[in-house]
């Protein structure tokens, strides 16, 4: 057995032994070679196992270990790495060095669903973590925002109140991932400065097609500073380069059944097979003499800034590039902290983000169990970094010498005085003068105009198309009519959606069958605003079948030519063709080939796809008339308005499917122009919207 050093290059080419030498040899954790890996030691073949077996023992302590604490909230999420490069000069605004134009910056991004537990689904209504680490070279910078530019609650006391309600109730320990329950509801209708989160939730922007088709925000109001310490009031924006796309909500319900791993998959696949997501980073700049104009308070987190009056400036882009190596190395362990800002960025004093300040690194020390959590590679700095800050549990790190004290003269006598004050580079909190009323009495209390409640909901709702204002009010009369033992719960809350849009309350209440309770007073009377376009998903979706997946359905008998076409025009506009049959072997064409399938009919249900082209010929769709997955198939695509592309022959199961003419039902020749997008106008002929 011979010992060798080798160099492993994933962590900075730091020395490490590998007992073995080229060929890898199990040991145990102290280097110890495992000469049986099988059997544990027993006394005799059929006698007991003894204490003295250290490999076993061992193994399974460690086993045993495997588990951290769960995150209380975001648990359920999906990493990957990247890169940011500054595409403009904004030196002006701020002199973060990753902002400097040019500069790239290593990044590791995580997204995340909120209320369910790790091993929870991916597609349930909820809001999504989008959070990102700028590994710069002036340290770590954590934009931990969410899909969502506005929040539940305005003061961060209220926090463990929103998590508590929304999570599985405390008893039954069910839903494990939604919102649609009584607790939730019951906190909701009782606090009224939800109301503008409950409309995003309620829409579309909780059901994702992809993580790749979202938008991403800071949420809260955060400074820019320059290099003369002017500082810029900041809302940090990252806007997908594919355009916003979700699904519908009987899709997204089948989907939880079709795929639990479905945003994780995308997101896997994607990076995987070269096509790299990326978002730009757009920054809103306002001003003081901005902040006091506006009818809502920019340190309110339940408010955002309309895009028509503040237009977003885009000054660089990320890309996704690299899948991780190990998925608990890297997306559990990564710790995000607000806290960590660098020079050139700046807090407000919004009081959610003053809240969150606390509370992550509390959080990564009972999640990770050391304070010393910063130096697992993926959260450590890319960056030089020492101080004096010593020892702890974990402590993987061997500072040498006697200096762990400052002030010290040991450099004077020849010793290693080790890391001083930066006071050029140094972060330097920006002078309150130049931000928000930082001074006053010691007071439990909210700014005035954080008691408007609705403007911004109403603002939100009338921003949408009709359809999407028809799957609000389905949304929420499918959440309420979840809450079962509080009968008091949703006349409440209509009650409440009565001053965000009397048509709204009235739809939701017609739904439920309840009568249209008493509005709700206001603790400030709403103000209306001029509709802004930038909150409506279908209005910023592209017309593009990039990164889209296509479900192309054959069987015995297809058409060689007519699938080859479909396969390669779909690629050609760089969508992804997956392939069909009833049988994962495949199915033999009409020239006598076969051709193998990506998927199984019975595990490949057309929600996966954003469109679906059907190549039949009549013997093969007299087989799939008799298969009731071929015609669920053809009527969920259509039921989730999706373009279907079928060959002629096919069309016995579109009839049978119920799937009826319209823009959306082509010929195979005209699948790839109508595969881009979604036909909402079929919507009211499929389904009852409230
Ligand atoms: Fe978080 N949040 N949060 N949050 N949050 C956590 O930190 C918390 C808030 C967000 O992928 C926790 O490491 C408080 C707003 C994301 O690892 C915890 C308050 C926004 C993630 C925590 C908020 C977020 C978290 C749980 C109110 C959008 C996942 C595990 C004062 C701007 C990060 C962890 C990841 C995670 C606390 C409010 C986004 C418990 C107290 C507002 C994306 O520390």
């Amino acid at each position: 057995m011979t010992d060798s050093t080798t160099r492993n290059p994933g962590n900075g080419g730091e020395t490490h032994q590998r007992a073995g030498g080229d060929v890898p040899v199990l040991t145990t954790n102290h280097g110890v070679p495992i000469g049986d890996n099988q059997n544990s030691l027993k006394s005799g073949a059929r006698g007991p196992t003894l204490l003295e077996d250290f490999v076993l023992r061992e193994k399974i302590f460690h086993f045993d270990h495997e588990r951290i604490p769960e995150r209380i909230v975001h648990a359920r999420g999906s990493g990957a790495h990247g890169v940011f490069e500054a595409t403009d000069d904004i030196a002006d605004l701020s002199k973060a060095a990753v902002f400097a134009k040019g500069e790239k910056t290593e990044v590791f991004v995580r997204f995340s669903t909120v209320a369910g537990g790790a091993g929870s689904v991916d597609t349930p209504r909820d809001v999504r973590g989008f959070a990102v680490k700028f590994y710069t070279s002036e340290g770590n910078w954590d934009l931990v925002g969410n899909n969502i530019p506005v929040f539940f609650i305005q003061d961060a006391i209220k926090f463990p109140d929103l998590v508590h309600a929304v999570k599985m109730e405390a008893d039954r320990a069910y839903p494990q991932a939604g919102s649609a329950h009584d607790t939730f509801w019951d906190w909701a209708s009782l606090m009224p400065e939800s109301t503008h989160m409950l409309m995003w939730a309620m829409s579309d922007r909780t059901l994702p097609r992809s993580l790749r088709t979202m938008e991403g925000f800071g949420v809260h109001t955060f400074k820019l500073v320059n290099a003369e310490g002017k500082a810029s009031f900041v809302k940090f924006h990252w806007k997908p380069r594919l355009g916003l796309q979700s699904t519908v909500w009987d899709e997204t319900l089948k989907l939880q059944a079709a795929d639990n791993d479905y945003h994780r998959r995308d997101l896997w696949e994607a990076i995987d097979t070269g096509a790299f997501p990326q978002w730009d980073l757009g920054i809103q700049v306002f001003d003081e003499a901005f902040a006091r104009a506006q009818p809502y308070d920019v340190l309110d987190a339940t408010k955002l800034i309309p895009e028509e009056d503040v237009p977003v400036r885009l000054i660089g882009t990320l890309t996704l590039n690299r899948n991780v190596d190990n998925f608990f190395a890297e997306t559990e362990q990564v710790a995000f902290l607000p806290t960590n800002i660098v020079p050139g960025i700046d807090f407000s004093n919004d009081p959610l983000l003053q809240g969150r300040l606390f509370s992550y690194l509390d959080t990564q020390n009972s999640r990770l169990g050391t304070t010393n959590f910063h130096q697992i590679p993926i959260n450590a700095p890319r960056c030089p970094f020492g101080n004096f800050q010593r020892d702890g549990k974990m402590q993987t790190q061997v500072p040498k010498g006697r200096a762990n004290y400052e002030p010290n003269s040991l450099a004077e006598h020849g010793e290693d005085g080790g890391p001083r004050e930066s006071v050029e580079r140094g972060f330097a909190t920006v002078n309150a003068a130049t931000g928000d009323d930082e001074q006053g009495d010691k007071l439990r209390i909210r700014a005035d105009l954080f008691a408007d409640h609705y403007s911004q909901a109403r603002l939100f709702y009338r921003s949408q198309t009709e359809n999407e204002q028809a799957h609000i009010a389905s949304s929420f009369v499918f959440e309420l009519s979840k809450v079962g033992l509080l009968d008091k719960v949703p006349p409440r809350m209509v009650a409440n959606l009565r001053n965000v849009d009397e048509d709204l309350a009235k739809r939701v209440a017609d739904g439920l069958g309840i009568d249209l309770p008493e509005k709700a007073a206001a603790a400030r009377e709403p103000v209306d605003m001029d509709a802004s376009d930038a909150l409506s998903i279908q209005k910023n979706m592209k017309d593009t079948l990039e990164g889209r997946a296509i479900g192309i359905l054959f069987a015995d008998g297809t058409d060689a030519g007519e699938l080859d076409a479909v396969v390669a025009a779909v690629e050609a506009a760089e969508a992804k063709a997956v392939l069909i049959a009833p049988k994962v072997g495949g199915a033999t064409l009409s020239d006598g080939s076969m051709r193998k399938a990506d998927g199984q009919l019975a595990g490949t249900p057309s929600q996966l796809f954003d469109a679906v082209a059907i190549v039949l010929s009549d013997q093969g769709t007299k087989a799939l008339l008799k298969e009731g997955a071929a015609v669920q198939f053809a009527m969920d695509a259509f039921g989730h308005l999706k373009a279907i592309g079928a060959s002629a022959a096919a069309k016995p199961l579109l009839d049978k499917a119920g799937v009826e003419a319209d823009a959306g039902v082509t010929d195979l020749d005209g699948f790839v122009a109508a595969a881009s997008r979604r036909f909402y106008d079929r919507e009211p002929g499929v389904r009852t919207l409230a």
